[in-house]
């Protein structure tokens, strides 16, 4: 078998941070938030637009996207777009997060190359087959998937039941994939993941509503401890 470069080291889903402009606090810009969060350990990136934005023209996602990318880039951090798979490939950006709803991820590579990374969220056994299956028909698609939500959120109303730690690893039971959880995971929560088998956590409000971020990264990363 060639062995195949991954496109991710998993050590990048260590603390990763996914945000848009909605999350953002008032006169809180990107760029502040990224260099405080990247400062405090923050190893991957998601730029996650909810707002009306997002339905622009392609040009101005590339306009309005691209120097956050830039300063993404130059702090060392990969940097990848949640479902908008035209505004990664016109950005060349690190790669995509894709939700159940969103792109197919194989067409998503067909579309972007083998050098993207391209991450699933994955949440319940029905997704957990579609993954199998996936991985089954074409086992170089996914080079992560992101497994929650772990709590109760706030941030994203759709986002199903709660898994914590036992959930997560039920979900994840026998995959070799790198993988993430999300979901309502903060200072407080994150010890209840002391046993779960995954590589790092994402967050969004513990670091979007938190008055210091590099502060509440550091908290973060000095906390979390996961299972092999
Ligand atoms: N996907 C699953 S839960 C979630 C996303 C984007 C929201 C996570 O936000 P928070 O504030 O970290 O609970
Ligand atoms: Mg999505």
């Amino acid at each position: 078998m060639p062995s195949i470069m991954p496109r991710l080291d998993k050590q990048a889903l260590g603390l990763y941070l996914v945000f848009g402009p909605q999350d953002l606090r008032d006169h809180q810009t990107p760029e502040a938030l990224i260099r405080a969060a990247v400062a405090g350990g923050v190893t991957c990136l998601q730029w996650r637009d909810k707002t009306a934005k997002a339905s622009a023209p392609l040009p101005e996602r590339v306009r309005s996207t691209e120097p956050l990318q830039a300063l993404v880039r130059a702090l060392g951090v990969p940097f990848l777009i949640n479902d908008d798979v035209d505004l990664a490939a016109a950005l060349q950006a690190d790669g995509v997060h894709l939700g159940q709803d969103d792109l197919h991820p194989y067409r998503a590579r067909q579309r972007l190359g083998t050098g993207s990374i391209i991450g699933w969220s994955v949440g319940t056994p029905t997704e957990r087959e579609r993954l199998d299956r996936l991985l089954h028909d074409h086992p170089e698609t996914i080079d992560y998937i992101g497994v929650g939500p772990a709590f109760p959120t706030g941030t994203k109303s759709d986002a199903g039941a709660a898994l914590g730690a036992a959930g997560i690893n039920a979900v994840v039971a026998g995959l070799r994939l790198p993988r993430v959880a999300i979901g309502g995971i903060n200072l407080d929560t994150l010890p209840q993941l002391a046993d779960a088998r995954v590589d790092g956590v994402a967050v969004v409000s513990a670091l979007t509503r938190s008055a210091d971020p590099k502060t509440a990264a550091q908290a973060l990363r000095a906390v979390h401890t996961f299972a092999p």
